[in-house]
């Protein structure tokens, strides 16, 4: 198993990889080093065959292992027999998927630094080159370069405490990993340049009504949720849930006739697929498909 500095990796036998940005103590910002592992493991998960579909969360509260329940409670039992019940300072660890790039890590840099080091085009590699679904559990803010990430997944699901926005401008500079074009494609032109131009974060609520994420959940459920589609997903033909995803991102690069054609040649090709034959014949004879991903 690879160790990262900067991620959390679980692979499940169901097929799905989970992955957590690990950098609570600055609400998962998006260092260069963390882009970098991030980019490297979805590239390796991507050609991993016993990897189905992903999911992506920030480190904190929202995630529970249940084998280490016990110890959890364990731990606060002790913790209240020796300091009594008196109200600690909360821990600021539990609430982001992410809030952005790193703002520290940027703040020294002009305008040749950003530009030699081709400041996050490695991001674009995880939306244009990771063929598995990748599903976001928004599990708290969301913001700059961390509604970003979440936009380049494939599905958002949201925990009810999340927070979403672009609020670059209150930093003197713009979204810079495709905030501005993904946004608006996502909610529309009004929508997106009001939360571009003000800065202002919007709830889980507000953002499921805008179409922004797909679902708002109680704020422990977030990562079950999205660990449950993402085990749906898994359950499919992984070839044919490639092909899938392309035709969708295609509806992002193209006219709707081109578009349709796209769909429609990769429509025909799942017919060359051996997974095409099993799901009609298994239909047909009322039994469960077995997929040969092939
Ligand atoms: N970068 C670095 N550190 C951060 C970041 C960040 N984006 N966000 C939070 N932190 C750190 C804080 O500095 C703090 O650290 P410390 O404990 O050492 O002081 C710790 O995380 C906890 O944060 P807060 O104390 O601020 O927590 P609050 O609960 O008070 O506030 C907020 C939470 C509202 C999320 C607040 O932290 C915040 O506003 N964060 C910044 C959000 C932001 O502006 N994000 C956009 C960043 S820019 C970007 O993403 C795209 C830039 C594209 C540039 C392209 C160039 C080519």
């Amino acid at each position: 198993t690879p160790s990262f500095e900067y991620l959390l990796l679980e692979k499940r036998p169901s097929g799905v990889a989970i992955i957590q940005l690990n950098r609570p103590k600055a609400l998962n910002a998006l260092c260069l080093g963390l882009l970098e592992e991030l980019v490297n493991l979805l590239q390796t998960l991507d050609k991993d065959s016993s990897v189905r579909s992903i999911v992506l969360t920030g480190a904190g509260k929202g995630y529970k292992n249940v084998e280490n329940l016990f110890f959890f409670f364990l731990a606060v039992r002790i913790k209240f027999c020796l300091f009594g019940s008196k109200k600690k300072k909360k821990k600021k660890e539990s609430k982001a998927f992410s809030a952005g790039a790193d703002i520290k890590e940027m703040e020294p840099k002009n305008y040749m630094d950003v530009y030699k080091e081709d400041m996050f085009t490695i991001a674009d590699k995880i939306a244009y080159n990771v063929r598995k679904p990748i599903i976001a559990a928004v599990n708290g803010f969301a913001l700059g370069g961390g509604c970003e990430l979440a936009m380049t997944c494939d599905i958002i699901i949201a925990s009810d405490k999340a927070k979403f926005g672009q609020p670059e401008i209150n930093l003197g500079t713009i979204p810079g990993i495709g905030g501005t074009q993904r946004l608006t494609r996502a909610i529309g032109k009004s929508r997106a340049m009001e939360l571009c131009l003000t800065g202002d974060l919007i709830t889980a609520q507000q953002a499921s009504e805008w179409g922004l994420v797909s679902r708002v959940v109680p704020h422990e459920k977030v990562l079950q949720e999205a660990i449950d589609v993402a085990e749906k997903i898994a359950k499919k033909s992984v070839p044919i849930a490639i092909i899938c995803k392309e035709a969708v991102n295609r509806s992002f690069e193209s006219s709707l006739k081109e578009g349709v054609l796209f769909e429609r040649r990769l429509f025909h090709s799942t017919f060359s697929t051996k997974d095409q034959k099993e799901g009609m014949s298994a239909f047909s004879q009322k039994k469960e498909a077995k997929w040969q991903d092939a």
